[in-house]
């Protein structure tokens, strides 16, 4: 039975990769079969479009859905469990000492609770009241999503008032594909009324960030800068990359759900295709994701990459086989971009 599904489920991408240039296409937005894609990015950012989201100039309990910025208009979802329809994110004046949440003050008696945050972003606890007041619920979640204005570097966040059992809390950020970018990122407990600077390393290309607050909590001071993937940044074929290892922009990469190491990385490409799909595959996917890793934009393939991981999911490139056929298609459109038929264009 496990398996007449299996063969279904490899049919039906098969089937629908034949498209996988197609933007038009639905992005699948079931999170559970999201891999990670490692390997950071190197797209540079310009200095003078970072800036930081600090939700000033709304007044204390605003119910807000954007927050603009210089670079564009970032959408915010607060994600209630108990309202799911309802869009619970609220502004938090946190120079207020209120009834209901002495503990969302700053500065505060918290640990590291030493600066004024002003305004700063809870999930509503009930969205038919005007009292601003922070849900102490499990699963209640902020988004920011920068997708009007492409991707983003994500490098710190303020977190309030995460402590004992809410400890859980976790950020994931995702790119324009809905591809989970590296690994799901732990929040650390701030302590009661505490505050901490959370930096991170690797969010680029971010279109949209999620913060799981597993009970009350805020944030604030989201800093980011616009991703701008370098123009000169050109693509490079799978085979100027098998003969110039020393050159990697990476340490190893994710294929599907595996990670593997370059010395891993380099085997697979040494690896005959022999009638092997995944080999096939395999080899122009590790290509297109150096050239990604190596700052060339990836806006041509990132619907092609994120099927092409889905296919692959947790099967060991070394060990399992796919048919030619079931990849052709995104083996075509992964050796376009490396040899610089779509995308950036080939290195000169
Ligand atoms: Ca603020
Ligand atoms: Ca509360
Ligand atoms: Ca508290
Ligand atoms: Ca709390």
């Amino acid at each position: 039975m496990k398996k007449i599904f299996k063969a279904v489920v490899i049919t039906m991408v098969g089937a629908f990769l034949w498209n996988c240039q197609n933007t038009n296409l639905d992005v699948n937005t079931d999170q559970s079969d999201l891999t990670a894609t490692k390997g950071a990015r190197t797209a540079t950012t310009t200095p003078n479009a970072c800036e930081t989201i600090t939700f000033e100039g709304l007044a204390h309990g605003t119910r807000i859905s954007t927050v603009t910025t210089t670079s564009g208009v970032v959408g915010v979802l607060g994600y209630n469990p108990k309202f799911p329809t309802v869009n619970a994110a609220t502004i938090f004046d946190s120079n207020k000492k209120t009834v209901e949440d002495p503990d969302l003050q700053t500065p505060g008696y918290g640990p590291g609770n030493t600066t004024k945050l002003n305004n700063i972003l809870i999930v509503q606890e009930n969205p038919n009241s005007s009292t601003p007041d922070d849900a102490a619920l499990a699963n209640t979640r902020l988004e920011l999503n920068f997708s009007t204005f492409g991707g983003v570097n994500i490098y710190s966040m303020n977190l309030i008032d995460v402590e004992g059992g809410e400890v859980g809390a976790n950020v994931k950020f995702y790119d324009a594909a809905n591809m989970q970018i590296g690994a799901t990122v732990a929040l650390p407990s701030t302590g009661d009324n505490g505050v901490k600077l959370i930096t991170f390393t690797g969010a680029i290309g971010v279109t949209k960030m999620v913060v799981t607050l597993n009970g009350s909590g805020a944030i604030d001071n989201i800093g980011f800068c616009v991703t701008k993937y370098n123009p000169k940044q050109c693509t490079y074929t799978q085979g100027y990359w098998k003969n110039h290892t020393s050159v990697w922009p990476v340490k190893g990469l994710y294929l599907g759900s595996n990670y593997y190491t370059n010395a891993d990385l380099i085997k697979i490409l040494n690896t005959s295709v022999a009638g092997n799909g995944l080999i096939s595959l395999a080899h122009q996917l590790i290509a297109a994701k150096l050239n990604i890793a190596n700052g060339a934009n990836p806006t041509a393939i990132t619907k092609c990459m994120s099927d092409a991981d889905k296919l692959i999911g947790s099967k060991n490139i070394l060990k399992d086989k796919v048919s030619p056929s079931t990849t052709s298609s995104l083996v075509e459109t992964l050796t376009k971009y490396n040899e610089g038929k779509i995308g950036p264009g080939h290195c000169k």
